[in-house]
């Protein structure tokens, strides 16, 4: 009964929605013609006007090829955001935001003119005690300032007006997107439409090549409303290098950062974040209750908890002996090998993908995707590593997607998973073919826009150079460090062909090579010896851990 708990309570459970949009376009008028086209403060046309920007159509870039996801044609967030607002602010030079009055990410000035020099993300581990302290203030002030976005109490089908709007303060906004691009389909159960989990199973976010890009603009947006929020445009977000911590386990879980904690869980008193309340976590059976009878989005307006984390505490039977710990360096230099961003089908299952590697779906000995196994009718654990296997250890508020961002972690995990992505992108560049332009699962093909950011921008605006996008990193991962390794677990001999010259290091000699090659063959033979072996036993998923690990 505990460990079906455990399950349950892993699971995400229920993935309600909301929706959020500027408080400026949630009037009724605004509401019933689906237009978001504020005139900006001090202008006299909307979205500024000739040389700022104008109204317009919105484009839909949304592929096609949901068909067979009977939830996807009836949910609030397919053809992003058009369902709730067809024409917004095209922006004209560098202005950008819902009412062009900001500058496109790296651009300021009056006129958003000028390139600014890009700014650094330090280790958090390596910043002054009073950027510390300052850490813990601003994203205080965050939490404590109410945000331009406001929220639906509402599906679309029910929203009549602005009463069904709510004030949402600029840190929970951001808790709200996350859940809302992450939570099951919008139509309640009881319509019929969700009859089975698979139907309804809609991640814009998580379980797909979108993942990085995702959660790059996410920590982008983020950073600008804390920097908005207490007036500092320089702060930075701060990253946590989990695979450098100190044996391997959360060095920050200290009050001078995120927060001691008690054996049960409880956050220590004495940290700032202690009397924080989260929201949109609710932990309820899953399939049960609410979730198959949910007629009502999140209640944003009622924080039902408080932030939980007890790190290494998650239980190693169900979950894995390395759910105690967190990742190690190693693991991520074998991540960082994989030439290949992502392999068809683009979602948890993919094989010999850096994308899968560093989301945790696939195993960082393998290189494969492992979900759980039954080896002669004992229960193996799936793979649960890096960027998963850090949510799961923290086992608290940030294990389950439903509520990870309600705890500040989040936001330091996810600006070292994005230090990650730009290691990869230094070394292998950003090739088009990286990011599909269709097959991924929904709104997370190279084109389509990021639900639920608004307005509009797709991945394809994110897989960039950091420093094009105005920010920098203290240091990227153990630069030069694995160049010497070639291990690539049983992916090794696939992509050598296509191995690009970062992996087997300039100047590589044709004798090195030839041992590349020998290697590859033997790692084929012993692969495909144990594939054998392998092959009478019974594969079968288990629903509750398949389902824990999606932050
Ligand atoms: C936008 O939505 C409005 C209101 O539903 C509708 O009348 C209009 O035709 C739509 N425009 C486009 C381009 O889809
Ligand atoms: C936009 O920014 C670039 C620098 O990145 C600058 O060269 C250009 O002039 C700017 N454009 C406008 C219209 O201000
Ligand atoms: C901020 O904190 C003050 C004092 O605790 C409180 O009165 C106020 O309502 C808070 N504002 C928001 C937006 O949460
Ligand atoms: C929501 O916030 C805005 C801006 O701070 C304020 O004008 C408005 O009165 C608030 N609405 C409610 C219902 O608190
Ligand atoms: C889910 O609901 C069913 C039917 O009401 C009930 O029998 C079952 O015990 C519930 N499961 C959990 C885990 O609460
Ligand atoms: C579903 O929820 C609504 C509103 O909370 C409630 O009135 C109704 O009785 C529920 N239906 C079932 C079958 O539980
Ligand atoms: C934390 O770990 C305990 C013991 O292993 C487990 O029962 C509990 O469900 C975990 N909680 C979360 C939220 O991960
Ligand atoms: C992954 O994609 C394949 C191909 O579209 C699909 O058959 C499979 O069900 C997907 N797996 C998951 C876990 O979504
Ligand atoms: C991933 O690799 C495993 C083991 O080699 C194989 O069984 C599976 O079919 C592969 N999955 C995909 C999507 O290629
Ligand atoms: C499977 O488990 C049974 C019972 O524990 C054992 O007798 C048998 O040798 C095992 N078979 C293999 C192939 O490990
Ligand atoms: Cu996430």
């Amino acid at each position: 009964m505990k460990a079906l708990g455990l399950l349950l309570v892993l699971a995400g459970c229920f993935r309600r929605g909301d929706a959020q949009f500027p408080r400026v376009c949630t009037s009724d008028d605004a509401l019933d013609s689906k237009e978001c086209c504020p005139i900006p403060p001090g202008f006299n046309a909307p979205c500024g006007g000739p040389g700022r920007g104008h109204c317009a159509d919105t484009p839909d870039p949304t592929v096609k090829d949901h068909a067979l996801r009977k939830a996807y044609n009836v949910d609030d967030r397919r053809h992003w955001p058009t369902v709730f607002f067809n024409r917004t602010c095209k922006c004209e030079g560098n202005f950008s935001g819902y009412d062009c009055t900001k500058c496109i990410w790296g651009h300021r000035g009056p006129n958003c003119e000028t390139k600014k020099p890009p700014a650094v993300r330090r280790n958090i581990k390596q910043i002054s005690a009073e950027e510390k302290m300052k850490f813990q203030r601003y994203f205080d002030q965050a939490k404590n300032t109410t945000s331009d976005f406001v929220f639906a109490l509402e599906f679309k089908e029910n929203i009549r007006g602005s009463e069904n709007f709510v004030n949402i303060s600029v840190f929970d906004y951001f808790v709200a997107a996350h859940y809302y691009a992450s939570r099951e389909t919008t139509p309640p159960r009881s319509t019929g439409i969700c009859g089975e989990e698979k139907d309804c199973f809609l991640d814009f976010a998580h379980e797909g090549v979108g993942f990085p890009t995702w959660h790059r603009a996410y920590i982008l947006e983020a950073e600008r409303a804390i920097q908005e929020a207490n007036s500092d445009p320089d702060w930075t977000m701060p990253y946590w290098d989990w695979s450098a911590a100190e044996n391997h386990q959360c060095d920050i879980c200290t009050n001078e950062y995120v927060g001691a904690n008690d054996e049960n869980g409880n956050l220590d008193s004495g940290s700032v974040f202690a009397s924080w309340r989260t929201i949109c976590e609710n932990l309820a059976p899953f399939f049960n209750a609410t979730q198959t009878n949910h007629t009502k989005p999140c209640d944003v307006t009622n924080p039902t908890g408080r932030l939980k984390r007890n790190p290494g505490k998650q239980d190693p039977v169900i979950l894995g002996a390395s759910l105690v710990h967190l990742p190690f360096a190693t693991e991520v230099d074998f991540a960082l090998r994989f030439p290949v961003f992502d392999t068809p089908p683009y979602n948890r299952t993919a094989n010999c993908s850096f994308r899968n590697l560093l989301e945790g779906f696939a195993a960082t000995d393998t290189g494969k995707y492992r979900g759980t196994i039954y080896d002669n009718g004992t229960r193996v654990p799936g793979a649960h590593t890096l960027h998963n296997q850090v949510h799961i250890y923290l086992n608290g508020t940030m294990s389950a997607v439903a509520s990870a961002a309600n705890d500040p972690t989040f936001f330091l995990h996810h600006c070292n998973v994005d230090r990650l992505l730009e290691t990869w992108i230094r070394r292998h560049g950003t090739p088009n073919s990286a990011n599909p332009e269709k097959g991924a699962p929904p709104g997370q093909n190279r084109n389509e826009y990021i639900v639920p950011f608004f307005p509009p921008y797709s991945h394809a605006e994110m897989f960039k150079r950091s420093t094009e996008l105005g920010y920098d990193y203290q240091k990227i991962h153990g630069q030069g460090e694995s160049d010497a390794e070639s291990d690539m677990g049983e992916c090794s001999a696939a992509p050598l062909g296509g191995v690009s010259p970062g992996v087997i290091g300039m100047g590589v000699g044709i004798g090195l090579g030839f041992v590349l090659v020998l290697v590859a063959i033997v790692l084929l033979f012993f692969w495909c010896r144990r594939r054998r072996l392998n092959e009478p036993q019974q594969q079968a998923a288990d629903a509750g851990t398949e389902m824990s690990v999606q932050t």
